[in-house]
């Protein structure tokens, strides 16, 4: 398929032999908000991105870190050769290699390997682009040819998902523009401001006609600090506060009756449940103050009183702990409570990604399974997996894993593990990045990738409702390839014969929704927004099998768990060690993006240097002042960085902001050498803030200089 390349042009070009040109695309990084771009191309370069101002989602606007997003793609470190290893696995040393030999090789390790079984080789990705098509299209057809082993893809958002799923039946919920009209908006598990700047416009908007916002939130973030109120509970303890909501919308007969008979499923089991949560119970368990609690369920039942909307943004930050699962199962079901869903300003946006019509199959081709049902590998526990043996409970031990689309050694917990099993002499990896990374370090071969300003890709949102196409502004900088065209050449050195191999990037774009959305708007307008009603459930039609909000989950009761949501304590529960006294959360930095970002300079200099933040409570105990360089430790390791006494950690809880590079910080490690493998109650997640650690003082601060 030929798509000609349509751009608009700029009013007043600068040069006029060639004009510059306005390029339209899609922010790929892995955020709510999936912005329009537009970006500046002359004579072949791409001078500057900015916020399409005709994309009412972005609104013109972009944050700091994509308003760079030239300062990524021309990176003087960009990878723009293929690289084979030369040194020590780990060390990061490479020499170029040509493409041709590049891919002839890697083919032929894998069929070696795969000759005696395919599912020995693990592909490891995530979410590095957002794109459909730079993501699982290719790539997925080459290892469901190959036979390799699954990857079940939980590093971020199952255990929040499930539970959504088995509330309200998918990844479904309120569309974010009508938060502006909401009269209560309750911020719950979210820094908006850091990540999630766009829905933070239509926050803003409410408050100035009068909306209270509420931050519930164990750090006192950015947002935290510009809301009318903060709960600052103990990180996991989110179900005991909704729980605790419940008792008191009850006890005060704050109660859409109508609406829950109509439209719910087990009431009288939740109302059961609920009522064994006083808020003093579930202040005890949170340590906030019991007036608190009653006050936020005031608000939350007043809105029923007066008919006001209420609505909850609930976002990740909440499900990264053992319960997290059910604690987002709780907070889905208030909403039905007070029949806050009548209301197009009502209800809880978690992640809209449910609501796009994507055709999987016809991007990832599972036919070419051709009946093989291949082992799944979980990509939160890859540090115990790359380093197990072969066994007939997992199967074949690891001999190869081919990295795009994310950085494991940075990302994944437990990395003390994740290293030790990267640094395995007999194993295989292919790195696919744009930047010498910590994982790219442990790469056999390193093969240069293209970033969003050069190659096609389609974009479904979690925060908006609009899919939106990226037109590639600008060729491929040195030897780079898309994701897509590296695993179409290797599919051709391992001998995949199958048409689809063949497929090109526009006929893969073409292929995300089908007939589902008119391509030829993405291609005139850049996105499509998806036709949905306002109030998608004031009528119940949940996407449920009961067609109802299921308070009572009968999938849960029967996989043998519990049919309501209950409040589950973490793993390492706050105050249950003496020897770690202390929980550790580990949020984004404002200024990177998972650990993307991370090395671009003008970002680092915002953020400065790795930083644990701990309350002045906490750090008096220790001796510590503001700049001592500490380590923080626990069974899983040791991680030193520079405290910060500050007013946003609370008693009892350090903020380890992340994800650093590990190669940047003080000792070459980051917040994860400190995170557990432990899964969580729902969708098999990770539970970074489920962590308990202790803190001491390392070194003296360095003299000023
Ligand atoms: N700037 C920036 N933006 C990002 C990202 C980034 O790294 N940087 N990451 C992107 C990604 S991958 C994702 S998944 C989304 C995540 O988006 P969100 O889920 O909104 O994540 P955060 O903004 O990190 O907010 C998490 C908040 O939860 C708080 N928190 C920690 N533990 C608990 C708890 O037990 N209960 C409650 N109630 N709160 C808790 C943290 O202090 C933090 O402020 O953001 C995306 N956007
Ligand atoms: N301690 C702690 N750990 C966490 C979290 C936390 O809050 N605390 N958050 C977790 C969450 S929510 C997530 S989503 C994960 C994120 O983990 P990842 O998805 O691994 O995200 P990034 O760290 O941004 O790494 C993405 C990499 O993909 C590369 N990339 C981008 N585009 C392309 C492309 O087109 N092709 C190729 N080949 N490469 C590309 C980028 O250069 C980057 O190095 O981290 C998790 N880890
Ligand atoms: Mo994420």
């Amino acid at each position: 398929m030929n798509i000609p390349v349509n751009t608009t042009r700029a009013t007043a070009p600068a040069n006029p032999a060639q004009p510059p040109l306005q390029v339209r695309g899609a922010c790929p990084h892995d955020c709510p908000d999936t912005c329009s771009l537009l970006t500046t191309v002359e004579n072949g370069v791409a001078t500057r991105v900015q916020g399409n101002p005709d994309h009412p989602q972005t609104g013109g606007v972009l944050c700091n870190k994509v308003s760079r997003y030239t300062e990524r793609t021309y990176h003087p470190e960009r990878l723009l050769q293929p690289l084979r290893r030369v040194g020590p696995k780990g060390s990061g040393q490479f020499e170029a290699v040509s493409w041709a030999s590049a891919l002839s090789d890697i083919a032929a390790r894998l069929k070696a390997i795969a000759a005696r079984n395919p599912e020995a080789i693990v592909p490891y990705s995530y979410a590095g682009t957002m794109g459909q098509v730079q993501g699982e299209s290719m790539a997925g057809r080459f290892f469901n040819r190959l036979g390799a082993s699954f990857l079940d893809r939980t590093i971020c958002s199952t255990a929040g998902g499930e539970g959504l799923s088995q509330t309200l039946g998918g990844k479904v919920g309120m569309r974010v523009e009508f938060f502006a009209e909401s009269k209560l908006i309750i911020i719950w598990g979210s820094n908006s401001i850091g990540s999630n700047l766009h829905f933070w416009r239509y926050a803003q908007q409410a408050k100035r006609d009068g909306a209270k916002l509420i931050c519930i939130d164990p750090r006192r973030s950015e947002t935290a600090e510009k809301c009318h109120e903060h709960i600052a509970l103990l990180p996991g303890t989110d179900a005991a506060l909704a729980l605790a909501l419940m008792h008191e919308l009850i006890t005060h007969n704050w109660l859409d009756h109508d609406y829950i008979a109509r439209h719910t499923l087990g009431w009288e089991q939740l109302r059961e449940r609920a009522l064994q949560w006083s808020p003093e119970r579930a202040a005890a368990v949170c340590a906030v103050p019991v007036a608190q609690i009653r006050a936020l369920a005031r608000d939350y039942g007043q809105c029923f009183v007066n008919q006001q909307p209420a609505a909850i943004r609930l976002n990740y930050g909440m499900q990264r702990v053992r319960g997290g699962g059910n604690a987002t199962r709780a907070v889905a079901c208030l909403p039905a409570l007070i029949g806050a869903w009548r209301h197009r300003a009502g209800g809880v946006l978690l992640s809209s990604s449910g609501l796009f019509p994507v055709d999987k199959a016809a991007l990832q081709r599972p036919d070419l399974l051709a009946g093989r049902a291949p082992r799944t590998i979980n990509m939160v526990t890859i540090g115990d997996d790359l380093l197990r043996p072969s066994s007939p409970q997992f199967g074949p031990q690891i001999e190869a894993l081919i990295v795009y689309n994310s950085n494991p050694v940075a990302v994944a917990p437990d990395s003390g593990k994740v290293v030790q099993g990267f640094a395995r002499e007999n194993l295989f990896t292919v790195v696919l990045e744009h930047f010498q990374t910590d994982t790219a370090d442990y790469a056999d071969y390193l093969l240069p990738a293209t970033t969003q300003l050069e190659h096609w890709d389609v974009h479904s949102a979690y925060g908006h409702t609009d899919a939106l196409l990226n037109r590639p502004a600008i060729k491929p900088l040195g030897q780079a390839k898309p994701n897509t065209q590296i695993f179409r050449e290797l599919a051709a050195h391992m001998g995949f014969t199958e048409p689809c191999f063949l497929d090109s990037d526009e006929t893969l774009a073409c292929a995300v929704y089908g007939d589902n959305i008119d391509f030829q708007q993405l291609l005139d307008h850049g996105f499509a927004t998806l036709k949905l009603l306002d109030a998608p459930f004031a009528e119940g039609h949940f996407p449920t099998p009961s067609g109802r909000c299921e308070f009572f989950s009968e999938r849960l009761a029967a996989q043998g768990l519990d049919g309501l949501p209950e409040h589950l304590p973490n793993h390492e529960t706050p105050g249950s060690s003496n020897e770690f006294p202390l929980a550790m959360i580990s949020p984004p930095a404002r200024n990177f993006l998972n650990s993307s970002f991370v090395n671009v300079k003008s970002l680092r200099d915002i953020e400065g240097e790795p930083l644990l933040e701990m309350h002045a409570q906490d750090a008096a105990a220790r001796g510590i002042a503001s700049g001592a360089i500490v380590r923080v430790f626990n069974a899983r390791g040791d991680y030193r960085v520079r405290a910060e006494v500050s007013v946003r950690a609370r008693p009892g809880v350090v903020n380890g902001m992340g994800i650093w590079w590990r190669k940047l910080g003080l000792d070459g490690t980051n917040v994860n050498q400190l995170t557990s493998q432990r899964l969580t109650d729902l969708g098999r997640g990770p539970v970074f803030y489920d962590c308990l650690v202790e803190v001491q003082l390392s070194a003296p601060p360095p003299a000023p200089i």
